[in-house]
């Protein structure tokens, strides 16, 4: 078994996919948080002075997209066969565009002005994803209600998490994707991932 240490920032942010997929797996792993306030001293020493990055036996792994894909590749949660596969990535990568947008909203220009472009970006990127996301997981019959294939993959944690904040601020926002809210609820209820949710370090964000 590698070693691994992976290192993010002390929320779940961007990373937390990264801990979700460890958890599920069952895998044991490093899990170095580094504090907000010493960033500036650790960013010039970091592989691309950006968060997060995985090392794996030494070897560094950078993009958190590029990284939650490996685990999920070597854990068995990338979905079984190859169009499965290709289902995991396309609803992961709207839910990576549906982040970097609520990201933009949260870290971007805080006047008015700006703020009124932003969210409506973001809106208009939720509104897009969620509809193909929840087509998607509708193609999957006999489906044991999963996203894609008849097991939880990477696709399902993905679901669940990037959610999580987006619903504190707009409760309703899944009102019209069903299928979505179930996947949520499924993985919520799942006996390994309700465990790690319990026991995860709280975090606002
Ligand atoms: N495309 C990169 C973006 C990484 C990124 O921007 N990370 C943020 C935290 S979520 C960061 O390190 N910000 C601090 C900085 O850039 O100085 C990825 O997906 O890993």
């Amino acid at each position: 078994m590698p070693k691994y240490v992976y290192h993010y920032f002390d929320i779940r942010g961007r990373g937390e996919p990264g801990r979700m997929l460890f958890a599920m797996a069952g895998i044991p792993f490093q899990d170095e948080r580094i504090p907000q306030a010493d960033w500036p001293k650790y960013k010039a020493k970091t592989p691309a002075g950006s968060l997060p990055y995985l090392e794996i036996d030494g070897t560094v792994l950078t993009q958190s997209l590029v990284i939650f894909r490996h685990l999920s590749r070597m854990f068995g949660l990338d979905g079984d066969s190859l169009l499965d596969k290709s289902k995991v990535d396309e609803i992961t990568t709207y839910l990576a565009e549906m982040k970097e947008a609520a990201f933009k909203c949260y870290l971007g220009p805080q006047d008015e002005e700006s703020q009124k472009t932003l969210n409506a970006q973001f809106v208009d990127t939720v509104n897009k994803s969620c509809k193909r996301i929840n087509e998607v997981i509708s193609t999957n019959k006999n489906s044991d209600g999963w996203a894609v294939g008849k097991k939880l993959t990477f696709a399902d944690i993905s679901i669940f998490e990037a959610f999580d904040v987006v619903l504190q601020g707009q409760p309703n926002i899944l009102d019209k994707y069903p299928r979505i809210r179930s996947v949520r609820r499924k993985v919520e209820t799942h006996s390994v991932m309700q465990k790690y949710l319990s026991q995860r370090k709280q975090t606002a964000f």
